[in-house]
């Protein structure tokens, strides 16, 4: 059952004092907190960082020089020597892990890693306190000598974001994944279609954009929100995608194209009607308005459907891991179909339509899996029999009790709960913030503290990979909204998902998550 309960679910540690007033939560601003740090003294804040690379590092150094050159463009953080810039050499550091960097630093500094990962996270930990030092002169400082050596507690450190509700451009998106590494965020969740929209090009079925991609043409649904312009919407062609999955891959995030089905597809079904079966009487709805929005797994041009959608994307995303959705299917969906009424008796259904998305999933894997890919789906992929949990993970988002259960049953699993990681919910209790509240409200507080895994058997944290912010956005009508919501809790997260939990500290995030907007910018404007 869901909950709106905001108890708070764990309290984390506090290694650092509460800070008193004008005293200073850590000597560095660095968000989220390297995991080990035996820094000295101060220097000069120096006028920017002189980068010296050489092969594979060089990509690094580009990457982060566009990085903060586009988070920051009034604040230059690269610079020559011959203009003030502290020399920073990055080498190759022997038996790190891809992740992991370590900053030594002196009147020279270098950062060790073994990888581009590594050095990029090195870098932008190098940037982030430059830029501390120097907007925030009182309260942090630029170490003298010392070192600080670092490495991910998990290897999924996520964020989703929801373009089929409200509609990203390009631009926004790439900002967006450049928040995500400062956050040093690796897993970009794009959900791509849903019954409000679907936002990706498919050569093989131009109308799933020319009429799916569009409110108010074709598809039959209210001006939920915005400015009921009669025309709103808008996707991503095929050379966006490739632009934006190419802009990730020099930062070192793996996107994961989510394309939800069986349910939450109503934005297809109205733009290729055959796609439903053309017997079915009757309406069975989830959210309001959307009427016989599910795929029908009994229904066989479905199949064929799917296959060419994801053959398309499969070529567009390189990733291991491609997510098929299969939440929230209705209680009576596909009773009013004869073709699912008989396919159900076959296979033993009961009312239920779990067991016929279980056999809609299990085909879709199969593809797949074929096709060498990871199944990423919701968490009720495990119902009417589940999926191969071999070939596949969950993000779990009801409950963490849910989440733990399907560990025990021996999938993996990325953590998402609702009640603190879901960004769509108010950001706090009073009655004017905005957000939705079916999981209740968690301020950054709630949201930063919850540690999970805590109670899980070593067993089950096997299963464990990682967490993940889940941005929905019907709710997130302009950029105010959106930046309300998503900041500092994003970054409450991407702690969580970096920091060790011993380590993790509420006061001192929260003097950092105070002065974020100075520090990290959020989204420029376009
Ligand atoms: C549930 S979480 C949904 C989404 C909504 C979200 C709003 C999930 C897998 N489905 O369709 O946008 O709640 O909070």
């Amino acid at each position: 059952t869901l909950t709106g309960d905001n108890a708070p679910l764990k309290r984390g540690t506090e290694p650092f004092p509460v800070p008193g007033p004008g005293k200073s939560p850590a000597p560095i601003s660095v968000v989220p907190w390297p995991n080990h740090v035996a820094i000295e003294g101060a220097r000069d804040v120096p006028a920017g960082l002189a980068i010296t690379a050489s092969g594979e590092a060089q990509t690094a150094a580009d990457a982060f020089a566009d990085l903060a050159r586009s988070l920051f463009p009034a604040d230059a953080l690269v610079r020559p020597v011959e203009e003030g810039g502290l020399s920073v050499t990055l080498v190759t550091g022997a038996g790190q892990k891809p992740e992991a960097y370590r900053i030594v630093f002196g009147d020279e500094v270098t950062v060790h890693a073994a990888g581009h990962a590594g050095w990029l996270y090195g870098l932008v930990t190098l940037g982030q306190i430059l830029r501390g030092a120097r907007r925030h002169p009182l309260t942090f400082s630029f170490p003298a000598a010392g070192e600080i050596v670092d490495a991910p507690a998990f290897g999924w450190r996520g964020s989703h974001l929801d373009v089929s509700r409200q509609f990203y451009s390009t631009g926004e998106v790439e900002q967006f994944l450049k928040v995500m590494v400062w956050n040093k965020l690796n897993r970009f969740h794009w959900h791509l279609t849903d019954d409000e929209g679907w936002r990706v090009e498919i050569d093989a079925y131009p109308e799933l954009t020319r009429v799916g991609a569009w409110r108010g043409h074709g598809l039959p649904m209210p001006p939920l929100f915005g400015t009921g312009a009669a025309r709103t919407g808008g996707y991503y062609t095929k050379a966006a995608i490739r632009q934006v999955v190419a802009l990730a891959e020099t930062f070192g995030i793996d996107v994961v194209p989510e394309v939800d089905v069986p349910g939450h597809s109503f934005a297809a079904i109205t733009a290729l009607p055959w796609l439903a079966d053309p017997d079915e009487t009757g309406a069975y709805y989830f959210h309001d308005n959307f009427p016989n929005g599910c795929l029908n797994p009994a229904h066989e041009p479905v199949y064929e459907f799917v296959e060419k959608v994801f053959g398309e994307l499969l070529e567009l995303f390189p990733s291991r891991t491609f997510h098929v959705g299969a939440d929230e299917v209705p209680e009576g969906a596909w009773e009013g179909s004869p073709l699912a009424r008989a396919m159900n008796e076959e296979i033993g259904g009961t009312g239920s339509p779990a067991k016929l998305q279980a056999a809609f999933l299990k085909r879709v894997q199969t593809f797949l899996t074929a096709n060498g890919r990871i199944t990423g789906a919701w968490e009720e992929a495990a119902m009417g029999g589940g999926i191969d949990k071999e070939h596949a993970y969950l993000v779990g988002w009801t409950t963490i009790e849910v989440s733990q259960e399907r560990a025990e049953e021996g999938y993996d699993i990325v953590i998402a709960p609702g009640q603190r990681y879901y960004l769509d919910m108010a950001n706090g209790a009073a009655w004017s913030e905005p957000g939705a509240s079916w999981a209740g409200w968690s301020g950054p507080e709630e949201t930063y503290i919850f540690q999970p895994g805590g109670d899980w058997t070593e067993e089950q944290k096997k299963h464990l990979l990682g967490v993940q912010a889940c941005i929905w956005s019907e709710h997130l009508t302009d950029r105010a909204i959106f930046d309300r919501l998503v900041f500092p809790r994003l970054s409450a997260i991407a702690e969580t998902g970096w920091t060790q939990a011993e380590r993790k500290s509420w006061p001192r995030f929260r003097a950092m998550a105070g002065l974020l907007p100075n520090l990290y910018g959020y989204w420029a404007t376009e």
